[in-house]
């Protein structure tokens, strides 16, 4: 019998053909010719539903919806989901169709218009608002592609009501064959990685290399230990001197240096055959990232949305086997240099890692910070680019910051979007995440973090440990530096008055009040001397262009085009920090260098380590730590990778304080 068959005869079966008001057949009613079902696994199956027979009647918003004959996956029908505005969908209803304990996969068959992009998503509300549970997104036009996804019993709340499976689209979209299906799921990556990353330390250890000062080195697989993927495995210890790097592998070394060093180096790695534009392997040293090569084709967009929709399926450029490594600072001690596969493809053959220690002299700095942005704090998971990771950021967060303080790294600041809606729980959940590291943290309102009238406030009241002096716009005395935080995420409504809170359907945008602005102004003024750092949450200048995978930036309007003007004209600006795009980026102006960080919530889930010296400022990008959350929050079917690196300059860096 076939899946379709045998699970919409089971929903019959079970009496699960009608649901909530008894009047919403959420689930489609069995083909009639259907058998009753047998066996154990009878119970499996919540939805699965290919539009032959008659179609259930969908909760709507912003779309409407009908069988279609046009074309069909499975059969001879499908589900044509049309938006009546920008974005909208059809919902199944699953309330008294799921079990809030249960763990759930979760898939359809995707076909979408030109214009459009498919999301499939479970979606519940706690009475006052509706929230994200779980979500997949992609599609190419013209093609069928199977969007799959998974919700964790632990990922229910018991307050979960109006639960919905959402098929969603921006345009025109078929869904056939879509399938909820309760299962036992194995152990997520998030929760395997401390362990494998135990296993494989412990592994590697055994293969160690050592890298003298003013020395190379040069190693090979068998140097190494492989993870092929990051579940409940044994590494496997190569005993050839190449190596393939899976998809989601990863080769890791051992390195001890005796005395801190300055490195740089190069990995011979032989491409994949499949070309498709974007990162080839990511490749670390403890955490930070050292080399982000990546295959670059023509100039390309993301399909059907030009920024967030999935890559074009094309072949780029074969690239070089050689892979050149930035230059970064190696501490003493033993550390590891990682090769991880990009996700959506494998990452090559690997054939040598040389390793140079430069003649550079290594001075302590006078302190070190960390820049994070976009942490989104909140719960679930939502699809941007990648999967926001707004719930499981918190863990993680917390576990970043243990880290930094570990190594005496003297603060960190939140270039924004430190939550994803700005209530008081996720404020509340922000000032104790801030408060389990002995790490000062410092907050910078983002937009996502004012869309409510009792925002601001909450964050001062809840977070008052991250806004010096009660103020959502403060200076920190950090000598050599001087770091100015600016809230620019007021917003107005369409008559572009400020307003004090988000609503949809009159913004005008946002934007930084003009007191800010004079208050900028003549901070700036009292001190011309001290190089001086400004932070908000925006990009003041966007790259544009071609990243070098091709992508196509996008050129953001410019927000802060006013306060650019005022830092540009005081003298002793040298660098802005931001984030909001959630993508890395560097643009190196005459006086300023201004940096971008990509999200910390979100693929590739990064920050950065700056180092202040008395004469500059050293930074270095980091990925999380833990390979199973950066693995979580990767799109596979989307294969959009280009945010860890837009250009050959954004891994590492510094520029002068003068
Ligand atoms: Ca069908």
């Amino acid at each position: 019998m076939d899946r379709r068959r045998f699970a919409a005869s089971i929903l019959s079966a079970l009496g699960l053909s009608l649901i909530g008001d008894g009047k919403t057949p959420a689930i489609a009613q069995p083909a009639a010719e259907t058998q009753p079902p047998a066996g154990p696994e009878s119970d499996q199956f919540a939805i699965n539903e290919s539009f032959e027979g008659e179609i259930p009647d969908f909760h709507t918003y912003q779309a409407t919806y009908a069988a279609d004959t046009v074309r069909a996956h499975i059969g001879e029908r499908s589900l044509k989901v049309a938006t009546t505005k920008s974005s909208g969908g059809a919902y199944f209803r699953l309330d008294g169709v799921v079990d809030l304990k249960s763990d759930y996969e979760f898939s359809a068959w995707v076909w979408v218009g030109d214009s459009g992009t498919a999301r499939l998503y479970i979606s519940a509300s706690d009475g006052k608002a509706r929230y994200m549970k779980a979500q997949t997104a992609g599609g190419r036009p013209g093609e069928w592609v199977q969007l799959t996804g998974e919700l964790r019993g632990e990922d229910w709340e018991e307050t979960d009501c109006d639960v919905m499976l959402a098929m969603a689209t921006t345009g025109e979209c078929w869904f056939d064959d879509v399938v909820l299906r309760k299962t036992v799921l194995p152990d997520p990556p998030i929760e395997i990685w401390p362990a494998l990353a135990a296993r494989l330390d412990r592994a590697a250890s055994k293969r160690a290399v050592t890298l003298r000062p003013d020395a190379e080195l040069a190693i090979n697989a068998r140097h190494g230990v492989l993870a092929p993927r990051i579940a409940d495995v044994e590494p496997l210890a190569p005993d050839t001197e190449s190596v393939e790097i899976p998809a989601d592998g990863i080769l890791q070394f051992a390195v001890d240096v005796a005395e801190p060093m300055y490195v740089t180096g190069a990995v011979t790695l032989v491409p994949d055959e499949d070309l498709r534009p974007g990162l080839r392997v990511c490749i670390l040293s403890d955490d930070t990232v050292i080399g982000a090569p990546m295959v670059k084709a023509e100039p390309w967009m993301g399909v059907g949305n030009p920024l967030t929709g999935a890559a074009p399926v094309c072949a780029g450029e074969r690239p070089s086997d050689e892979v050149q490594l930035v230059e970064w600072l190696v501490p003493a001690g033993r550390h590891t240099i990682r090769i991880a596969g990009p996700h959506m493809r494998p990452g090559g053959e690997f054939k040598s890692l040389r390793l140079r220690a430069l003649p550079k002299p290594v001075r302590p700095p006078v302190y070190e910070f960390a820049l994070l942005s976009d942490t989104h704090l909140g719960s679930g998971r939502g699809t941007w680019m990648n999967v926001k990771m707004d719930g499981p950021a918190k863990g993680e967060l917390a576990a970043t910051f243990r880290a930094l303080s570990e190594e005496e790294v003297d603060f960190a600041i939140i270039a924004g979007d430190m939550t994803n809606t700005a209530t008081r729980e996720q404020f509340t959940d922000l000032s104790q995440v801030c408060r389990e590291s002995d790490l000062p943290v410092f907050g910078c309102i983002g937009n996502h973090d004012s869309y409510l009238a009792s925002s601001r406030l909450d964050a001062l009241e809840l977070c008052a440990g991250q806004f010096p002096g009660g103020k959502t716009d403060y200076v920190l005395d950090r000598p050599p530096l001087r770091l100015i935080v600016l809230d620019g995420s007021h917003w107005r409504n369409k008559a572009g008055e400020f307003v004090d809170h988000y609503d949809r359907s009159d913004s005008g945008g946002i934007g930084i009040r003009p007191e800010q602005i004079e208050w900028l102004r003549e901070t700036l003024a009292a001190d011309t001397e001290t190089p001086t750092v400004v932070c908000w949450h925006y990009p003041f200048v966007s790259r544009g262009g071609t990243s070098n995978c091709g992508y196509k930036l996008p050129t953001w309007a410019a927000k802060g085009s006013e306060v650019l003007k005022v830092i540009e004209a005081a003298p002793n600006v040298v660098a802005t920090l931001a984030g909001h795009t959630h993508w890395n980026e560097l643009n190196v102006g005459d006086h300023i260098t201004h940096i971008v960080n990509p999200a910390f919530c979100e693929w590739p889930n990064a920050y950065r380590v700056l180092r202040v010296y008395d004469d500059r400022v050293e930074w270095e990008l980091r990925q999380v730590g833990n390979r199973g959350f950066v693995r979580e929050s990767f799109v596979v079917p989307k294969a959009l990778t280009w945010m860890i690196s837009a250009s050959d300059d954004d891994l590492t860096g510094e520029f002068e304080l003068r």
